[in-house]
């Protein structure tokens, strides 16, 4: 249980980012867990897997992705019959193994799709660093698109950065902003994409803080916004009432030697509105976010 621990401190202090590498990370976790468990019965695996998972899903409250891919192993699990913890062990690995390949296809899928809509001296404005959507602009470049990429810093912890020095390795003229320099700045831009963290019930997505505001932005100067995401991210309880849980985070990433009796907000994600968003980019096509549910339920019935 030591390494869950530590991956799920690795994740609340962002040495793990962005969804997809944070579900990946945990996935991970249960495959070490079920390699190197001592449990003598089903009962025991099955509480050593729970505390697991509590462990992880405590780490960061604003992961569907990654609740979704440790309630899958946990399900299976819980499904098979077998007593022998040896069986319990394969039915982790094999559960994690299908999860990572789906995730893997989805992602190819989103790419192929997405990249046709970067042409040949497109500029697209991007912000923060989402894997899905980098992954997406590789696939454009690699299919020989010359276009190019403008990236927001992204306060406080500057994941803006990881995407520029991509962009960079991958020989893509960047340029990079502050984002108090976004509504001067999108009007250069023929197309939005960001990726998400979470996807409503309502088609409203979750993405890191600062998102809505370019949404808003991209819709003043009439540049397309497009969200880049699997449709694992689609978080169900928010189908049965409960909100996304929004992660508010240490004052001092903001300002570390900040006075004492200054009040510090610090929201990691924020939510953006549907009507802001022309299209969701996923592995089944380009939909409008309000067809979550249908799409949900076409692909992934089992998150209902
Ligand atoms: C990262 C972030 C990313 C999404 C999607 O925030 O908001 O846009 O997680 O990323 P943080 P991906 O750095 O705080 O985790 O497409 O890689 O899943």
């Amino acid at each position: 249980m030591e390494t869950v621990k530590s991956t799920a401190d690795r994740i609340r202090r962002l040495q793990v980012k962005g969804a997809r590498n944070v579900a990946i990370a945990a996935l991970e976790e249960l495959l070490i867990l079920a390699e190197e468990t001592k449990a003598k019965s089903r009962e025991d695996f099955i509480r050593e897997l729970s505390k697991a998972k509590a462990l992880l899903f405590s780490s960061r409250p604003t992961e569907p992705l990654m609740r979704n891919a440790v309630s899958w192993v946990l399900c299976s699990v819980n499904c098979s019959k077998s007593k022998h913890v040896g069986d319990l062990a394969r039915v982790v690995s094999s559960s994690v193994c299908e999860f990572l390949r789906s995730l893997e296809a989805s992602r190819e899928k989103i790419a192929e799709i997405g990249a046709k809509r970067i042409k040949d001296g497109t500029t697209v404005f991007t912000h923060c660093h989402s894997s899905t959507v980098t992954y997406m602009l590789r696939k454009a470049k690699y299919s020989g698109k010359n276009f190019e990429v403008i990236c927001t810093e992204t306060r406080p912890v500057f994941q803006g950065r990881i995407t520029a020095k991509e962009m960079l390795k991958l020989g893509v003229k960047t340029t990079f902003i502050v984002e108090s320099a976004a509504r001067s700045v999108v009007r250069n831009a023929d197309i939005v994409v960001v990726g998400a963290d979470a996807i409503t019930s309502e088609g409203n997505i979750v993405n890191k803080i600062g998102t809505a505001t370019i949404a808003l932005l991209a819709h003043e100067a009439r540049v397309p916004f497009y969200v880049v995401s699997e449709l694992l991210k689609f978080d169900a309880a928010t189908l049965y009432g409960e909100y996304e849980g929004i992660e508010e985070r240490g004052r001092s990433e903001v300002w570390a030697e900040a006075p004492k009796k200054l009040i510090v907000r610090n929201p990691a994600f924020e939510v953006t509105q549907r009507g802001y968003i022309h299209g969701l980019i996923c592995e089944e096509g380009i939909f409008p976010p309000h067809m979550i549910i249908e799409l949900i339920e076409r692909k992934y019935s089992w998150l209902l």
